[in-house]
């Protein structure tokens, strides 16, 4: 274990109260340099204990103190609670560094943590997460990394694999003998069913890491059918220019909103109409490109058009949707339908003819299965389609799934999947048990990496520059 004592402020610049962070073996006594405390000393305290003290000529402070092995990073550790001034936060620095500490660098306290075994890698890594959490969801997945629901997942997919692993030994030991040892079928299934488990968990970094970053939407459609009018009244401001001239939106506009505990990236984008002007063409370009990339794909169809002009439009986006994205169908400016004053639409109006149209007759002739009504100017609708965003997305947070967010990780678990599926074909055709043993072995290794078991130095250098100074 590293044996030089580290200090580092805590908290960022700002609020009240600052603290100070020293670990160590020894640092303690480098407090009791630092601070005069009225009764016994740092050093001496017992367990975990919390402290007045005074800092000469600079604060008056309150340390915890955390004996070893009972603290954060497993050493002996102090936390100085003084007043938020970055002067007093830089002295207590330069008092600590001339009884002996040194700065720490990003993330070595968590570092620290992880050599001693307080907590495996995907859980330091977790802890980077939960400080840079902003929504429910990116919170959730961080707290149930930390509180190891996913080491306690993957720990299960390696014991299932060192069986898979033993079983195979056991018949390398006596394949100089020519006996088949482990029954073969049964490994076969073995290996099937922990394949389909780490694609599994592999599948779900796609959900995982929309969820860290944001949920891409777009909102598209026919030029002036409220797109940016819609992106204003989600956000609740005047974020995008809205005029009732055809093009206004030349280039994407992106801007992030979180609805029922989820982030979002909601973007507007230029609409789509057939021209001939080389600017509007390229941002029609990017438009459609957005169709392709987004996870919730928002199409605008302004309800006070004749529905035939819509289709092309219905087609063009159709025509560049991915498979497994997410559509909503809208249709826009409901407050001009025929026989509304509020908006809602009159069942008893005529069901012909461009305002009068009911909505079911007007998702028929576009070809498409629903619409919500909205109006972005009077707000009708807009609960609904937030709803509708959000509600799948939340109900698949809520179903406790264990999701991968980390890249890393996802790229631990592809190749673990790999080598299982070459174990799986050897296994199939017949091949040498030591080459399948080799690749088993391969694939617990990859696995392992999750934890931290097997890492080069630089992996962990990398993994622990991502954290802030101070944890
Ligand atoms: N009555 C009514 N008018 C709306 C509604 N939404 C937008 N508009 C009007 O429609 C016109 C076009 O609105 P925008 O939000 O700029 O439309 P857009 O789809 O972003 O248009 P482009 O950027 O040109 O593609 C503006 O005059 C808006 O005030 C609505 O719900 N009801
Ligand atoms: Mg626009």
């Amino acid at each position: 274990m590293t044996s030089d004592c580290i200090c580092a402020p805590a908290t960022a610049p700002g609020g009240a109260i600052s603290i100070v962070r020293v670990s160590g073996a020894g640092c303690l006594g480098m407090v009791d340099t630092v601070v005069d405390f009225r009764h016994g000393s740092a050093a001496s305290a017992s367990g975990f204990n919390v402290k007045f003290g005074v800092i000469p000529d600079l604060d008056e402070v309150l340390v915890s103190v955390f004996k070893a092995p009972h603290s954060y990073t497993g050493e002996d550790m102090a936390e100085i609670s003084c007043h938020a001034s970055p002067y007093i936060v830089s002295g207590i620095l330069d008092r600590l560094c001339a009884a002996g500490c040194r700065l720490a660098q990003a993330g070595e306290f968590t570092q620290r943590a992880f050599v001693a075994g307080k907590m495996d890698l995907s859980q330091a890594e977790a802890v980077a997460d939960l400080i840079a959490s902003d929504s429910a969801a990116s919170h959730k997945m961080a707290f149930s990394q930390l509180r190891g629901a996913y080491s306690q997942k993957l720990h299960e997919l390696k014991r299932q694999m060192t069986e898979l692993a033993a079983l195979l030994e056991l018949e390398l030991d006596f394949s100089e003998e020519d006996v088949e040892f482990a029954d073969r079928s049964r490994l076969r299934g073995m290996v099937q069913e922990t394949l389909l488990e780490v694609q599994k968990l592999a599948e779900s970094f796609k959900l995982g890491n929309a969820f860290k970053k944001g949920i891409p939407v777009a909102i598209v459609g026919a030029v002036n059918s409220g797109k940016s009018t819609l992106l204003n009244a989600l956000l609740g401001e005047d974020r995008a220019i809205v005029s009732d001239i055809p093009g206004t939106t030349r280039d994407t506009v992106e801007e992030v909103l979180v609805l029922n505990g989820v982030k979002y990236r909601f973007i507007d984008t230029a609409g789509l109409r057939e021209t001939d002007e080389t600017v509007e063409r390229m941002g029609i370009e990017r438009s459609f490109a957005q169709i392709g990339q987004a996870s919730v794909v928002i199409v605008l169809l302004d309800g006070s058009a004749v529905s035939e002009d819509l289709l092309p439009i219905v087609a063009a986006v159709k025509a560049h949707l991915r498979e497994d994205s997410r559509v909503i169908w809208v249709r826009s400016k409901a407050d001009l339908l025929l026989g509304s004053k509020t908006g809602c639409f009159d069942p008893q109006a005529p069901v012909s003819g461009p305002f009068g149209i009911r909505n079911e007759a007007f998702c028929s002739r576009l070809g498409i299965p629903e619409a919500i009504e909205l109006s972005a100017l009077t707000g009708q609708g807009l609960d609904k389609l937030k709803e509708a965003i959000s509600k799948p997305d939340s109900d698949s947070l809520a179903a406790d799934a264990v999701l991968v967010t980390n890249q890393r990780h996802y790229d631990a678990l592809r190749r673990a999947a790999e080598d299982l599926n070459r174990v799986q074909d050897g296994l199939e055709g017949g091949s040498p048990t030591d080459l399948v043993a080799e690749d088993l072995r391969s694939s617990l290794s990859a696995l392992g990496e999750i934890f931290g078991e097997i890492l080069p130095d630089d992996i962990l250098g990398a993994v622990f520059s991502r954290f802030c100074i101070g944890k």
